[in-house]
């Protein structure tokens, strides 16, 4: 691979705009491009700002006009080769007289793929893997559900020290403090989907909304989903109109993530009580954990997770600590989050 400082450069800035959106952008990746001329100066710029919106390469495109032809246009993915909700930018940046394209992360769509052979049968040279890591860490839940057909399972819980969700009488509210309950709405706004069992709504009857440190609902609001065969009260909080609520019928984790995928969702963040974790942790459907820990003991009461069928050390899952911080260290309730990934072996 032969890259150019100037490359590099635009390549690096591609990135920066690709992260520029401040919410998720609905099914679509974070995608930013860079034009330049020869002496590697830049030409215009462009990034995606969501599904229904132009692609990066077009918005860059449109902002260039005539100053197109015999440009270099840096992208942080592989130009697209369909017809989805715009048309195809391989065809877009030929048309416009593109003679080089250089891009970070191959597009695995099946629907979207095959845009660099396009351009290299037009006659346009076309090079990718500048900055792939990077390109594939901004859209992160949109590439693992390209890669794996499914949307990413990030599984959140609050727990004590000795493993505890709640006490022997039930309550729960709240084993983290006020900190852990605001990185957590963070954590949501990240997210498309927000996924709970039918029990925890019956129980709880949580809002399971985005809300700021005010308790005022964010705009942008991730899709309530709750899984389970039982009936469930209309009155039920989560039914109101603060966001889209869906109820999926079903305790099979397999047919949840399926169905979610075909909606188009990539990034579930898994609040279920311990029946539905380990579900999902005993279908190897979780992906990502972040767990709060709170320093407390409480000596009887459920556990994070239900049985898992363990019976021997040996048959522990394991996970590797990917992060490790302290929250609301200056209040009275401080919490530990700790953000694993399974670890391979297991
Ligand atoms: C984007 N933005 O800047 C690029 C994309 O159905 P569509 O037309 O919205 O196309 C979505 C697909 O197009 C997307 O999943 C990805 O494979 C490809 N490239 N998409 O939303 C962009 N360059
Ligand atoms: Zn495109």
């Amino acid at each position: 691979m032969t890259f150019s400082t100037a490359e590099h450069e635009a390549m690096r800035r591609a990135l920066t705009l690709a992260a520029t959106p401040a919410v998720p952008l609905g099914p679509n990746p974070r995608v930013g491009c860079v034009l330049l001329h020869d002496d590697g100066t830049t030409i215009a710029e462009g990034y995606h700002r969501g599904a229904g919106s132009p692609h990066a390469e077009v918005d860059a495109l449109a902002a260039a006009g005539e100053w197109a032809r015999g440009a270099t246009a840096v992208v942080t993915l592989e130009p697209c080769n369909h017809t989805g909700r715009t048309g195809p930018c391989s065809q877009a940046l030929i048309a416009a007289g593109v003679r080089r394209v250089v891009y970070a992360q191959a597009d695995a769509s099946p629907v979207a793929r095959g845009g660099a052979e396009g351009l290299t049968r037009a006659g346009v040279d076309s090079e990718g893997g500048l900055c792939e890591q990077e390109a594939r860490a901004i859209n992160r839940a949109w590439t693992f559900a390209v890669d794996h057909r499914r949307p990413f399972v990030t599984w959140k819980f609050a727990t004590t020290l000795d493993g505890r969700s709640a006490a022997a009488d039930g309550t729960s509210r709240w084993v983290s403090g006020l900190a852990a309950r605001r990185d957590t709405h963070r954590l949501r706004a990240l997210c498309d989907v927000m996924l709970v069992g039918t029990n925890t709504i019956a129980v709880d009857d949580p809002l399971l909304t985005v809300r700021d440190d005010h308790d005022q609902p964010l705009p942008y609001q991730p899709m309530r989903v709750v899984m389970g065969e039982r009936d469930l009260e209309r009155a039920r909080r989560v039914f109101g109109d603060a966001a889209e609520t869906l109820h999926l019928r079903t305790r099979d984790p397999h047919a949840v993530l399926a169905d979610l995928f075909v909606r188009g969702r990539q990034h579930v963040f898994l609040e279920g009580g311990p029946t539905l974790a380990g579900a999902f942790v005993q279908a190897g459907l979780v992906d990502e954990v972040v767990a709060y820990v709170a320093p407390m003991l409480l000596g009887s009461g459920r556990g994070a997770v239900g049985d898992l069928g363990i019976t021997t050390i040996a048959e522990a899952l394991r996970f590797t600590i990917t992060d490790v911080a302290l929250l609301g260290s200056g209040d009275s309730d401080p919490t530990v989050r700790l953000t694993m990934t399974p670890s391979k072996e297991s």
